[in-house]
């Protein structure tokens, strides 16, 4: 049996002051983590420490990234390593976010580059795919979806896979308050989870956490996790307050 993984994507929301407001809203709210559910928050680079020193008390909500590079260190201006993730108790770390593929040059390979150094490093990744709607009202959304998670996971052995996490994120649905309906989404995590028993054989495509994320907030939440398939959110907006957030726990659980 899967728990529900329900993650916070802060995006560029949330300097260290108001990441230490938001966290302590989430620890004193009155609704507390069901045990069926794992709660994860993911504030900016600049942010993660004043989140590892808040969360340090408070078992059940979990720590990511947005982002990490590949290397180990060097003259990579702007980035940061696994390392410095681990030395400020990351567990995870978002990788590929259709926001970093479309502004920041994020591709395929180095999604895969990304997934592979994280999980040497005991990071586990978030992996973002999804389709554009061009790609959608083609008909090919199945097929970029595939050929995403394909590549993110080339050179990624059964044992590794373990723990790690996709993020089905329909991009016509990210930040426009579009949602993809529950019958859709349970269609693309369906498939997602054949592509993964295809590499890696059943036992370990059922344990592997396929979220939904475009537009999950409270009203839609229920809905969208009742699926076989929607074993929880990576909540954008709706994780910036941390009554949404919790009231979206709270339905998971
Ligand atoms: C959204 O819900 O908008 C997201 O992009 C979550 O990652």
């Amino acid at each position: 049996m899967r728990n529900y993984l329900i993650a916070g994507n802060w995006k560029m929301n949330c300097g260290p002051a108001e990441t230490q407001k938001l966290l302590r809203g989430i620890k004193n709210s009155d609704i507390s983590i069901p045990e069926r559910v794992d709660a994860l928050v993911c504030p900016p680079m600049i942010s993660l420490t004043v989140a590892a020193n808040e969360l340090q008390e408070e078992a059940g909500v979990a720590l990511g990234a947005q982002n990490v590079h590949f290397e180990d260190n060097g003259a990579y201006t702007g980035e940061v390593s696994t390392q410095m993730l681990n030395e400020v108790y990351c567990e995870y770390v978002i990788l590929g976010h259709s926001e970093r593929r479309e502004y920041f040059g994020e591709t395929d390979q180095t999604v895969n580059a990304k997934v592979k150094k994280s999980l040497s490093d005991d990071l586990l990744p978030v992996i973002c795919v999804g389709e554009s709607l061009k790609q959608r009202k083609a008909g090919e959304h199945q097929l970029i979806v595939r050929k995403q998670v394909e590549a993110a996971l080339t050179g990624v052995s059964e044992d590794q896979a373990a723990g790690l996490v996709i993020a089905y994120e329909p991009i016509w649905a990210i930040g426009t308050g579009e949602t993809a309906t529950p019958d859709q989404a349970q269609e693309m995590h369906k498939m997602i989870r054949d592509v993964i028993a295809n590499l890696y054989g059943n036992d370990r495509a059922g344990g592997i956490r396929i979220l939904y994320g475009g537009s999950m907030k409270p009203h839609n939440a229920e809905e969208l996790l009742s699926q076989p398939d929607v074993d929880g959110g990576l909540i954008g907006g709706a994780s910036l307050q941390a009554d949404s957030f919790m009231e979206i726990i709270q339905i998971a659980g």
